[in-house]
């Protein structure tokens, strides 16, 4: 079998999605994601310009010898556009796999580990008691973890909060610029959890992201102060560019700590995993180089005791969506997986098998992933522009989002 067409569809059913598809000379198609928040047609032209001119001709068969092409060949190796552009090939890859065997990918993954997927959902609000009513919602689905996030009083805009029925923090054109006080937030949140445990018992996991705000001594003062209402994670309290700041985190509190979500290969995370600074690992398919190394650096992880808890916003396609649903379930460290759902426009855009129940995903059973895109209806939604937000200091400094 031979790759004879690969192309790349950029759609916006509400938010950007970038999709690779790749085309073999029997009929067989795969899919893969390919969407990078805010950079979307960065990757776009990594995949039309450098990637897909050198898959022509190849046996899409050839996984691992494809994946190790396109790292070790590229020269330029890692970052979030190369290794976003590696999955979205891998993903098809195996996608491809899969529909030839005639078995669902996660059987080629070794086969099921577990009877379903447990994911958290993202509760917020503006007060404490908007967000209990929202937790409770959450609960009343089935939901057994989630994350909350509340609005910091004095402070405008804190991430995390959305009037949208559906989380998307991009917004049109030019980023919104956001304000950020560690003072109050530092103060306020510990009240938040105290509530959310006093409401909900000690059974409900709970979750907070801290996307990156703190200094490791800042985060090592939330963890201790979240401690007696035993949080399942601390999300990426601290810029997880420099390792070594999770040893102050470490020395100073017993809350776990989740960090990889911007993470594109295993060694971005090699350090913290093999000196068990994290306790799981939030990575993703799409942009931590697709099945083929997210497997590799969840094996890394497992002989640490480190589990996976993949990414799963929704920025991330119901493409990847998919692949980290086969992950999940046949991984032996599998954590927790995030899951926000979709818009109805998205849903139709990605038709997919996967399903949720009573706090479970489930991935689809036909062969391959169980996803493809409707590109009839995914050409009705052409790209708009978006950005992330950018955050400041009270003072206008610059400071991370
Ligand atoms: C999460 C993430 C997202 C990111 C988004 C960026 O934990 O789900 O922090 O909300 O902000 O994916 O594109
Ligand atoms: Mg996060």
């Amino acid at each position: 079998m031979r790759i004879v067409d690969a192309r790349v569809i950029v759609t916006c059913p509400g938010r950007n999605f970038v999709t690779l598809k790749i085309v073999c000379d029997s009929g067989v198609t795969g899919v893969g994601d390919a969407t990078l928040n805010g950079r979307e047609l960065a990757v776009a032209a990594y995949l039309s310009e450098h990637v897909i001119p050198a898959l022509i001709g190849r046996d899409p068969a050839r996984i691992e010898d494809t994946w190790q092409y396109l790292y070790r060949g590229a020269y330029w190796r890692r970052g979030p556009v190369t290794m976003t552009a590696v999955a979205a090939v891998d993903t098809a890859l195996w996608d491809i796999k899969g529909k030839v065997a005639g078995l669902p990918v996660y059987q080629l993954l070794g086969g099921r580990s577990r009877a379903g997927v447990r994911v958290y959902g993202h509760a917020s609000g503006e007060t404490i008691p908007d967000a209990l009513e929202s937790v409770a919602e959450f609960v009343s689905r089935g939901y057994q973890a989630v994350r909350v996030q509340v609005a910091v009083p004095g402070m405008p805009g804190t991430y995390g909060i959305s009037t949208q029925p559906v989380y998307e923090p991009a917004t049109a054109g030019i980023a919104d610029e956001a304000t950020w006080s560690t003072p109050h937030y530092l103060a306020h949140v510990p009240a938040v959890f105290a509530a959310v445990r006093a409401e909900f018992g000690p059974e409900l996991g709970l979750l907070h992201d801290v996307h990156h705000r703190l200094t490791p001594i800042e985060a090592a003062r939330l963890g201790r102060s979240l401690e007696p209402y035993a949080l399942t994670w601390m999300e990426d309290p601290t810029p997880a560019e420099m390792p070594d700041g999770f040893r102050v985190i470490r020395q100073h509190t017993t809350t776990p700590v989740a960090v990889g979500e911007v993470f594109n290969t295993i060694f971005d995370c090699a350090q913290l995993i093999t000196e068990r600074l994290i306790d799981y690992v939030r990575a993703t398919v799409v942009h931590a180089g697709g099945i083929t190394h997210l497997r590799r650096v969840f094996d890394l992880a497992a002989l640490y005791q480190v589990r996976s808890g993949s990414h799963g916003a929704t920025d991330l396609s119901p493409i990847c969506m998919s692949a980290a649903l086969h992950l999940d379930v046949a991984i032996p460290n599998f954590g927790l997986q995030e899951y926000m759902p979709h818009t109805a426009e998205t849903d139709a855009v990605f038709p997919h098998g996967y399903r949720y129940a009573d706090g479970f995903l489930h991935p689809a059973e036909e062969p391959g992933l169980g996803v493809d895109i409707d590109e009839e209806l995914a050409a009705r939604y052409p790209y708009r522009p978006a950005a992330l937000p950018v955050n400041r200091l009270t003072d206008g400094s610059m400071h991370d989002w």
